[in-house]
Formats: structure tokens, sequence, C-alpha cells
């Protein structure tokens, strides 16, 4: 299905391997935990065990004196040694910026989880053994859980210091003239749609080796991260340390997913402890920490209005948005203010008010996930097809007379967004087509005489690359060597999403060599220049542009010597597989390695105003938007008796611009739709009304396997960006329409049990539940 054909180079646009695979399948990656130092630590955080206490008793004595310990930390040892007055949240802005964070929990417990102790031991096992050691005794208080009544709950408040358990509230209320345009329209529909909690479950998880050096006052970092400058700027917040006596290198990383955008608490912690001991410490995070720790997402509620004239011309939109932030909320949480904005999605619809609040609770805090704001797409495209069947009329109808046509854009949304170059309408159309939605539909109503329920749902989105807006920058050096090989750096790292593959694809297509003669350098902030790292979908668009034109950059540098030495004009040359030669004329050619040895080797005497300097260090300056979209459709049976959801089919029509390499792509949708189909069928974070844990291992957090994965059929729309290249993101995708896709095909396939879904995740029990509470 898919179509190539626009962007297909040599390398660029092909659907070249994977350069990093052969390494990483053969157990040859390097991930922090593989790092080994001499006279390393053990670094383990005894952690509370009750959602929100004040600790009355505290005493390491013990824990200090047993085998193998080197140090105990407590909060009094180590909370006022941080350089700024408390953990920062990012690299820049106020580092009180949600809550204030410290390394240890002093006085207060604010959720199951948090750190308490820091051991560091000859081993990790006499570390954990230390903890046993430890006496601590709390005085329980009532945990703040229910996200619903947090805000109103002025007597718990998850922060002492703070006036309640808000931490963020924004809003753009509907104008006055807006709203009485839509209060005159033929048809109000209200519903709410609630997200649950569920997380980033990398494989890899979090995991830090931190070592400092006295002598040359300097810090060096290995760190699971997505992100190796923010890092190190985050450090020399932590320690004072000029941001040059430290260096961080991500090496190779086993899934971030946005969990590993911004530095965490306990990795922060560690590298602060590893520079007052003057030694290597290493930790690594465990599964259950990572469950139930680290970060979580997801848990938001929007409640909606729909006003829909009667033509079904939605006139409007007014919503409030609700999001758990958790006690400590990471990086800003769950980019609930871009919920709003984005609420109109691929839809012209001009009038939109939106609230949004984030609140405070006694759980692990929130972080950035695949599409942090994704909860637009959900609550949108459900309430999209719960409106249809309350209008009676089919949900793709519906969507046909609201979505975006090509002649709508560039449409300025009511949410302050300048959408162009996306194509909402013919991916819908072809996903729908690919699908076979009017076959399906009398296949349906077949099924459902014979007692079966089926299925159709769909969900489209228009994602902005946010990080274009924020880090409007990127760079990337090359630099060839005397035997025209080049190394190529870029200031990001990939965290699994293949940057090394694409990078040499780009270097190799615009320099005019082998892409085996290309390698890629990633992740190290010695060698990397300053890169705001990987996050919403911007390697593609972002590093491609940059990649592209230094590569340009440099291969005119090239070419204008083989030009003196082939005695043609450089705009008569061309330059492919490491040969330059005169269009038209391929005899008249010489190698880029020639023309790098005359360089380096002094081998010809050229001219003095040639550039010898075969090497460029370039940033790429965005525009201002970027947009990428897609749309999916699936269909799917379900067994009203025991709740389960099968898979009959699923397609993706999506729209990144220009592809680097189809492979990766396709890749990057199947992973994502993976992640969604597991948010929202089997995934969650549970807790008790006590805000105790559930599920704290893959016995009760049910990841999905190949298994409930269905084969995903792909489609590609090219519509290229107003970037260097025409490249869009495309990583984040996947995960942002799949939850609203299934959620539809399941909520469609019950509909005529009189079954309305308004609520994940849809596990067996769920939809049981929900089958008889509409049955009586
Ligand atoms: N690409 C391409 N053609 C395009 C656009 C992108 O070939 N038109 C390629 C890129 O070169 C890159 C990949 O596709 O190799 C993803 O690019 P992009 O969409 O720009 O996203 P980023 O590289 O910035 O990666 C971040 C994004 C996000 S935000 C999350 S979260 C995420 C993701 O991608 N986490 C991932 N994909 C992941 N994939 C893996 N395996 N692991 C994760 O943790």
């Amino acid at each position: 299905m898919s179509d190539t054909a626009v962007s297909a180079g040599r390398f660029v646009g092909q659907a070249v391997a994977r350069k990093e695979d052969p390494r990483l399948l053969t157990g040859r990656g390097r991930y922090t935990d593989d790092v080994i130092l001499p006279n390393m630590l053990h670094a383990h955080f005894l952690r509370s065990d009750l959602a929100r206490a004040t600790i009355t008793h505290l005493d390491v004595s013990a824990a200090r004196e047993a085998e193998g310990v080197v140090a105990v930390f407590t909060a009094d040892d180590l909370n006022d040694k941080v350089a700024v007055s408390m953990l920062p949240s990012m690299f820049q802005g106020a580092d009180d910026f949600m809550a204030p964070i410290f390394p240890l929990a002093k006085d207060d417990v604010r959720f199951v989880g948090d750190p308490i102790v820091l051991i560091v031991a000859r081993n990790r096992y006499l570390a954990e053994d230390a903890a046993e050691l430890v006496e601590i005794d709390f005085d329980p208080l009532q945990a703040v859980v229910d996200w619903f009544t947090a805000a109103a709950d002025m007597e718990n408040k998850v922060h002492e210091n703070r006036m309640a358990n808000v931490c963020m509230m924004m809003g753009v209320p509907m104008s006055d003239e807006a709203k009485a345009e839509c209060e005159a329209a033929a048809h109000t529909i209200e519903a709410s749609f609630i997200q649950h909690r569920y997380s980033a479950v990398p494989m890899e998880c979090r995991a830090v080796v931190a070592d400092y050096n006295p002598f040359d006052k300097f810090l060096d970092v290995h760190i699971a991260s997505q992100n190796p400058h923010e890092v190190r700027c985050v450090l020399a917040r932590v320690t004072g340390l000029p941001e040059n006596n430290i260096r961080v290198r991500i090496g190779d990383v086993g899934g971030g997913f946005g969990l590993k955008s911004f530095m965490g608490r306990e990795e922060q912690t560690v590298a602060l402890a590893a520079f007052l001991m003057n030694a290597p410490i290493k930790w690594s995070e465990d599964r259950r920490e990572n469950l139930i720790a680290s970060a979580h997402a997801r848990q938001e509620l929007v409640k909606a209005t729909m006003y829909v004239d009667a033509d079904h011309k939605i006139l409007g939109i007014d919503m409030d948005h609700l999001d758990d932030s958790g006690a400590y909320p990471i990086g800003g949480g769950s980019a609930g203010p871009l919920v709003g904005p984005l609420m109109t999605g691929p839809y012209k619809i001009d009038r939109l008010g939106w609230n949004a609040t984030q609140v405070w609770t006694n759980t692990c805090g929130s972080a950035a996930y695949r599409g942090p704001w994704m909860m637009e797409t959900t609550a949108r495209e459900e309430l999209m097809d719960y409106a249809a069947r309350e209008l009676g009329i089919d949900p793709l109808e519906f969507r046909r007379i609201n979505v975006l046509q090509d002649s709508d854009l560039p449409y300025d949304n009511p949410g302050g967004q300048h959408i162009e170059n996306v194509s909402p309408s013919l991916s819908m159309e072809q996903a729908a087509e690919a699908i076979g939605y009017d076959d399906f539909r009398k296949e349906q109503a077949k099924a459902l005489a014979e007692g079966r329920y089926l299925g159709i749902g769909i969900a489209g989105y228009v994602e902005p690359q946010p990080n274009v807006m924020v880090y409007g920058n990127e760079p990337c050096h090359v630099r060839m060597h005397p035997d025209g090989r080049v190394d190529v750096f870029i200031g990001s790292g990939a965290h699994g999403q293949g940057l090394e593959t694409t990078t040499a694809q780009l270097a190799a297509e615009h320099l005019g060599v082998h892409i085996d003669d290309v390698t890629v350098h990633q992740g190290d902030t010695e060698s990397a220049p300053f890169g705001p790292g990987t996050g919403g979908s911007r390697s593609g668009p972002m590093i491609g542009a940059a990649v592209t034109e230094a590569s340009i950059m440099l291969k005119e540098k090239v070419l204008a010597i083989a030009a003196h030495l082939l005695e043609a004009a450089p705009e008569d040359l061309e330059a492919a597989e490491g040969v330059v030669s005169v269009k038209g004329t391929p005899a008249k050619s010489i190698t880029i390695k020639q023309v790098a040895d005359t360089v380096y080797g002094g081998r010809a005497p050229l001219p003095h105003e040639l550039d010898r300097t075969l090497e460029v260090m370039h940033r790429y300056d965005a525009p201002p938007t970027m947009w990428s979209n897609a749309c999916h459709a699936t269909t799917v049976e379900v067994d009203p008796v025991t709740g389960m959801v099968k898979f009959l089919r699923y397609v993706v029509a999506e729209d990144c611009g220009r592809m680097i390499n189809p492979n990766i792509v396709d890749g990057q949708v199947h992973g994502g739709v993976a992640q969604g189909i597991g948010g929202v069928l089997y995934e969650e974070n549970v807790y008790d009304a006590d805000g105790n844990p559930l599920a704290s291992t893959f016995l009760d957090y049910l990841l999905p396997t190949a298994h409930e994965i269905p084969e995903i059929e792909t489609i590609h729309i090219e519509t290229p960006a107003s970037t260097v290249g025409g490249y869009k993101g495309v990583g984040e995708g996947g995960a942002i329409a799949a939850p609203a896709a299934v959620f539809n095909a399941v909520a469609d396939a019950l509909a005529p049990l009189g079954v309305k879904l308004f609520d994940q995740p849809l596990s067996p029990d769920k939809i049981v539940a929900a089958v008889i509470a509409a049955n009586g």
C-alpha cells in the first residue's frame, strides 16, 4: 500500500535496513546497566509504603553499620546540598515550576514509592539488605486519591506549602458572541470521557551511572535518557559545576516513550551522591519501581458540550479538562494546556471554549508519554462517535461533513493553532476505503442477525511538532576523514527509533557518499552539538533538515575543490557513491577520497581561497509550525458474555510528509498502535482508596504481547512540510489515535445492546458490567 514514489532517492525514501539492529539484536548494545566502572558502588532507594504520612521517627544507624554499606543518605544529609534551591524540573525555567521537589522525602511522604533513604553499598544486594535495618515510623494521614474531588479538598493537601491541590489552571472561554451562536444550535450533545492511568513501560527501566573525579572536578554520567544535553544542564544546576565539567552519555537506550525526556528525581539524586562521595555509583530502576514510582500518564477527564446545526455541521465545542498529575509531575506533567487548543483536531470547528485543571494527588507523578496531549484525540473522537449515534447519523458521514478539506487549509483553529500541510480528509477517505467501510457495515448487520457483535471505529488527529516551536533550531556537525568517509554528529540521541539509520541515509544522499561510509555519533555531550533531544516527534523534521543542510554545505566544499582538480565548474559536477564526476561525462571524475586526501595530505597545490575545512557545523532554523496527521480505522468482534475484544482489521492512513525511511515509519506506527491498544484494553496503574498501587508487577500490569496485536496495515500520504526535506514527525501518532479507534469500534459493536461507553480501560470485566448495566 505504501506510496514512496514522491520521496525515493538513492537512500532517502528507501526502506534501508536499520544500521543499529545487528548490534542490538546480537546483544552488543551498550545500555547504562552494561557500564561497569572500577570501584563502582550501587544505590538503592528505601521508599515509602504509605501514600500520605508524616515521618515521626527515622533511624539509619544500623543500616550505616551493615556489611558493604558505604553511605546512607537521608533528606537531612542530601536535600540542602542541591546547589539551586530544589531539584530542577527542567534545564531551564523556574525550579519550582510544578511542585517543590527534593532528593529525598523530609517530614512527609506524598505517594507510595516516595524515596526516603538512599543507601550506597558495594553491591545492590547489600544495599537492599541494609534497607531492612532502617527504622522508620509514620503517622498516616488521609491520602488524596480521588482526583475528581482533589481540587476541592482543602483539608488534605498533597503539598502543605501550596494553597490547594491544584497545580495548574488555564483556559480560554468561548466568547459571548460564539456562545450565543452555539446556543442557537439545533442539537446540543453533552458527554464526559475518562481516560485511565497507564504508563510508558520501556524495556529498559531508568538507569544512571555517575562518577565524580574531584581532582579534575569532572562529573562523568551514563544515563538512559532521551536528552543528554538536558541532563548535563540539569546536573550543572544540581551540583553547581560548570556545564563543561560534566559529560553525559546515553549509549543505547531501550525505549523512552517520553518518560526519559526530563531527568528524574532518582537520577539527579544518585548523581548528587556521586558528586558528594567522589565515587562512581550505579542505580538501575527495577520493574516494581518503574511501575509505581517512575511516572504515570493519561489519567484525564474531558467533559464536553458539542453544538451541532440541523445539517450536522459542528458549530462549536466547550470543554473542561481535568488531569491527575500525581504528587510530583515531571517536566510539567502530561501537557494539559495543549489538550484544549487541539480539541478541534482535524475538523473545521470554529468555536471553542476550554478550561484545563491539573490536580496533585498522593499518587505517582505524571510525565510525558508518547503524545502527551492525546486526550484531545481520545475525547474528541469518542465524542464524534457518541454524537453521531445520538444524532442518528453514521459516524463516518458525520466526520465527512466536518473534516477539514484541502480548501480549508491553512486553517487557524479557534484554539490559536495555525494548521497547514495536512491531509485530514484524504487520510480519512483512504482509511475508510482500505478497511472497506461500506462492505463492513453490511457484514456487521448480517453478523448481528446471527447474534454476533461486530464494530468499526475511526479516529483521526492532527499533531503539532511542538518542539519545533519550543526549541526552534537543531544542530548537525559533519566531518570528512582523509579516506572520504564521514562522521555525522547529531545533538540528540535515539532511544529505539532508528536515528542512526535515518541520519546516515540523509548524509549519504546529500553528500554523495555511500551509506556504509557514514558513521553517526549521538548521545554524548562531549561530541554532540547542543540539541534538545528527542520528543514531540521532532527528530525526523528537525534532525532531518539539519543533516540535509549540513551535508549539502559540506558537499559544496568538496565540489569546489574537485572542480579545481577536474578543471570544471562546480555547478557542472555531481557526487554519488563517493565519486565526483562531470555531469554527462562520467569518465571525467575523481573520488571523494582523492579530494579529501588532496586537502589533508597536501597532495596538490590548491588556490588559497578554497576552503580546506572539510567539516561543517550547522544549526537548522525551523519554521514556526509543522503538523502531521493520520486516520486510524479498526474492526473488532466483541463477545458481550466474556467481554473479550477480537481484532478483525487495523488500518492506519498516515501523513508524515516525505518519509526518510518507510521501514522505520511503519515500525513507528506499529509500535505506537501496539502501545495504544495496550493502553485502551489492558494496561492500568490501579490504586486503591488509600493510595496503594495494586499493579506493581507484570502479573497485574498487563502489557500486550505480539499475540494481542493485529496486523497493522499502513497507507502513506506524503504532504510535505515547509521544512527542508518536507519531513514531519511520526513517532507518537500510533499511540495518539489507537485508543479512540478501538474504543469507538467496541462502542459501535455494543450499541445494538444499548451500551454506552464513556470510560476506559475496556477490560473484559468493564465490558461485561456495561452490557449488564444497559440490559438491566
Ligand atoms: N522518520 C522518517 N520519516 C519521517 C519522519 C520520521 O523516516 N517523515 C523517522 C525518523 O528519522 C526517526 C523515526 O522515524 O528515526 C521517528 O521520528 P520522529 O517522528 O521525528 O520522532 P523522534 O525521533 O523525535 O522520536 C520521538 C518519538 C516520541 S516523542 C516518542 S515518545 C517515541 C517515538 O518517537 N518513543 C519511542 N518512537 C519510539 N520508538 C521506540 N522504538 N522507542 C521509543 O521510546
